[in-house]
């Protein structure tokens, strides 16, 4: 009997392409339809035959919080009945802009827009703008959305899908991205020898999210704020995954490290579109209708999504969150561990918090080429296992998993259970 996830399917492919708005819930690189959700609430997911999950996706990492967090829903509600948008200044906005730039330093001004995608976009033309240069540095591996500049050799769905150059980039666009492995500080220090005075930026996952989960190097992103300082180059940390993910203060709180320019998105909308790019005052002065880099948006700072990001990021600043999703997130590794150890199945598990990835590699894992000796095709009936089992880990090996702070002991154990049931079936 087809499901009602797969006539859903039939019909979207009819009429969106490849039935799904974005390529990372094709479900391209494991296989199979992907399924339909209807409802999500804390931990869970059902989809549309009302099967129910437990969700490590959660939006790609938007829901820190879990799926339908009652506050979250209250406050949107609240702001959707007194308008949805007014193409104007709110008063959310300037509430957004000053929890933003308190608890990121870094940040003295910030501009919202309506995805990660249009920050780093916009971030980079900043950049740009900023230093009168031209080309800018980024690593194999990394995702930064698909803008032109940044499809170069990247990660995430556009690596699960053997796309990491996409067609339709303009030549002049590709021969101004520098790529470099990551975590290799000499790499970069080469092609700032060799394009000594020409670089406007390095954009970096200051914790890799797009490979799969890979930590910095001891000394790399300090090494990078170095050279990048000697050049006259701006450091841009992409923290559209780590920004209030690894804690208050993102990826840049963690190991220390003072960007030029910060971009955020997912957790700051709360689940509604958001993106954001924030940096030094007098970096930000170029950005209009102060200064001369455009950038602009209908729905930038939308008061429904600012309600939506306000309500999450109120959750998170309580002292004890990132201790609990910490907690949470060490127990599904070391839990994890301890599944693969009891079978012949090599793997490696990097992880940062509550972000995960299983490689299914021995590993280490450090940067894209080791990322990618992963046994794909191990890591794909591993995840239709899971899927039977009630578990809905990311639809590819390149991604995080993603662990909210309504992931109770027992979802954990629950999984962990379920791992060792699929670890059978690899
Ligand atoms: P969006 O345009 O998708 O909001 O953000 C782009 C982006 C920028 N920077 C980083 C570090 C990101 O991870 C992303 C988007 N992440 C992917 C998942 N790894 C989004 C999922 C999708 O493309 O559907």
């Amino acid at each position: 009997m087809s499901s009602r996830s797969s006539a859903l399917y039939a019909r979207a492919r009819n009429k969106i392409p490849g039935g799904v708005n974005s390529p990372a819930r094709s479900w391209g690189s494991v296989g199979g339809e992907p399924l339909f959700f209807a409802r999500g609430e804390g931990a869970q997911v059902w989809d549309a035959d009302g099967k129910r999950f437990i969700d490590y996706v959660c939006s790609w990492g938007p829901l820190i919080l879990g799926h339908a967090d009652p506050a979250v829903v209250k406050a949107v509600q609240e702001a959707a009945r007194r308008g949805t948008s007014y193409g104007a200044p709110t008063e959310a906005e300037v509430e957004m802009a000053e929890l933003v730039t308190s608890a990121l330093p870094s940040i003295e001004m910030v501009r919202f827009v309506n995805s990660g995608t249009e920050a780093t976009m916009s971030a980079l033309r900043l950049a740009r703008a900023f230093t009168g240069r031209n080309k800018i540095v980024k690593f194999e591996g990394a995702y930064h959305g698909h803008e032109d500049a940044l499809l170069v050799k990247a990660g995430s769905g556009a690596a699960a899908h053997g796309v990491p150059t996409s067609a339709g980039i303009h030549p002049a666009y590709a021969s101004d991205t520098l790529v470099a492995p990551y975590n290799n500080l000499e790499a970069v220090e080469r092609l700032f020898d060799a394009n000594r005075g020409q670089i406007a930026g390095v954009i970096v996952e200051p914790v890799a999210g797009n490979m799969g989960v890979v930590l910095p190097a001891p000394g790399y992103l300090q090494g990078l704020r170095d050279i990048t300082s000697r050049d006259g180059a701006l450091l841009v940390f992409d923290e559209v995954i780590t920004g209030f993910r690894l804690g208050w203060s993102g990826a840049q709180g963690v190991y220390d490290i003072e960007p030029d320019i910060t971009t955020l998105g997912k957790i700051v909308g709360g689940g509604l579109p958001v993106g954001a790019y924030g940096g030094r005052a007098h970096i930000m002065q170029k950005v209009a209708p102060l200064g001369p880099m455009y950038q602009a948006g209908t729905l930038s700072g939308n008061p429904v999504a600012m309600a939506a990001g306000l309500a999450t990021l109120r959750q998170l600043k309580k002292p004890d969150a990132y201790r609990q999703l910490d907690a949470k997130g060490a127990r599904l590794e070391a839990g994890l561990q301890k599944a693969f150890a009891g079978v012949e199945v090599p793997a490696t598990i990097n992880r940062a918090g509550s972000l995960l990835t299983v490689f299914f590699t021995p590993g280490p894992v450090t940067d894209w080429d080791s990322a990618a000796r992963s046994d794909t095709k191990a890591f794909a009936r591993f995840f239709h296992a899971l899927i039977g089992e009630g578990i809905y880990a990311p639809p590819s090996q390149y991604e995080a998993w993603f662990v909210s702070l309504a992931h109770s002991d027992a979802d954990i154990d629950a999984t962990i259970a379920a791992s060792q049931g699929a670890l059978a079936r690899v």
